[in-house]
């Protein structure tokens, strides 16, 4: 089953290509059709639906890219090894819009690089927690103001359940009574899903610049070192909480299956897995972090966690319009999956705190 839009001789043309150019589908994400042109380019169809004004997703792209590269280039790293860049079309725009009203982006592939869904050692989490850390603190900096808000309320928990309730209404392909448990599961967590909204807007919780889709995937490693060469996936940087950042890699890193996994016996959160990746993100962005933030990190893992569960089910519920899925019912697995993991966060939710505060010395 796949929603995706195939590369035409028009979009090669645009960017200069040879009709005839190597491409190879690359299948990793849930949103974007991703194509390795000639094994040099990286060439992405925005999803339009997914993303309604793409032409913003290249303002920040833009932005963040060069703002990074000179921050890169300072402390004397490898800003074409480090940081993504951007291939103009043809015509020399950043974004190539084909008849049909397809936005198509192109990025140099970074060679000698590999990504991983799930890692295979501790030692990988600190990295891809220290890549993470060093990606926010890098944009500290930044000036907020000008990044356009990509998805409005893209980690807003509660927005996300009210959008589950709103999906249970309609129930628009009958499949309301197959998920209960799952809607009993969601709906018992309210209050705790409304913890870190209502901290941000008691103004306990500071605004950054996050990346906002901080899995494992999105990091490039290299392919000898092992060590975390570059972020990927700036679709979706903008204001956020650093709860988020942290959140969603240990949503994704510190599980010991992949997020669709159906074997729940498969599917445990690991301490290890969560400490090292704590050691690593706190070791590049701990120094900037407020008291309340840090305390609420261990909270941002269950809610990103909680959270992609409850879209997963809504968009099950919504007739699966939103993440490409592979077979039937994968959205349920899927949100089966983390709302198992994330019942497992709660009951090591004191562990997890302690952790963060080893990791910080206190
Ligand atoms: C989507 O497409 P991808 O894989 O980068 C989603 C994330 C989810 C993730 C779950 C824009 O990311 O929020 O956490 O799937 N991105 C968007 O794997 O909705
Ligand atoms: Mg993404």
């Amino acid at each position: 089953m796949s929603n995706s839009t195939a590369l035409t001789e028009q979009v090669l043309l645009a960017f200069g290509w040879a009709k005839d150019a190597t491409v190879r589908v690359l299948s990793g994400g849930h949103i974007n059709d991703t194509y390795l042109v000639d094994e040099t380019y990286v060439l992405q169809r925005i999803n339009h639906f997914v993303f309604p004004r793409p032409g913003d997703i290249i303002d920040n792209m833009l932005g963040v890219t060069s703002f990074l590269r000179e921050k890169l280039t300072a402390r004397g790293g490898d800003p074409d090894r480090d940081i993504l860049q951007i291939v103009p079309a043809a015509d020399g725009r950043p974004v190539y819009i084909d008849d049909s009203g397809n936005y198509w982006r192109c990025t140099l592939h970074i060679g000698d690089t590999v990504t991983y869904e799930t890692p295979d050692s501790p030692d990988m989490l600190f990295e891809a927690g220290r890549s993470f850390g060093d990606f926010q603190a890098m944009l500290g900096g930044y000036p907020a103001g000008t990044l356009h808000e990509i998805i409005k309320d893209f980690h807003n928990t509660p927005v996300r359940l009210q959008q589950l309730k709103d999906a249970v209404k309609a129930d628009p392909k009958g499949r309301l009574a197959e998920v209960q448990a799952e809607l009993d599961f969601a709906f018992s967590r309210e209050e705790r899903a409304g913890l870190l909204m209502g901290l941000l807007n008691d103004g306990r919780l500071p605004l950054r610049v996050t990346h906002n889709d901080t899995k494992m995937s999105n990091i490039l490693f290299d392919a000898n070192t092992k060590k975390a060469v570059c972020v990927i996936d700036l679709d979706t940087v903008m204001p956020g909480l650093t709860a988020f950042d942290f959140g969603d890699s240990i949503r994704a890193g510190a599980s010991t299956a992949a997020e669709d996994e159906t074997d729940l016996s498969k599917v445990n959160f690991d301490l290890e897995l969560y400490r090292a990746y704590t050691r690593g993100f706190l070791s590049a962005a701990g120094s900037a972090l407020t008291e309340t933030e840090l305390e609420t990190l261990p909270d941002g893992a269950w809610a990103m966690t909680f959270e992609v569960g409850v879209r997963f089910l809504t968009d099950y519920l919504n007739g699966d319009v939103y993440f490409r899925i592979k077979r039937p019912r994968h959205n349920l697995d899927r949100a089966r999956n983390q709302f198992h993991l994330a019942l497992q966060m709660e009951q090591q939710r004191e562990e997890m705190g302690r952790i963060v505060r080893e990791a910080v010395g206190k």
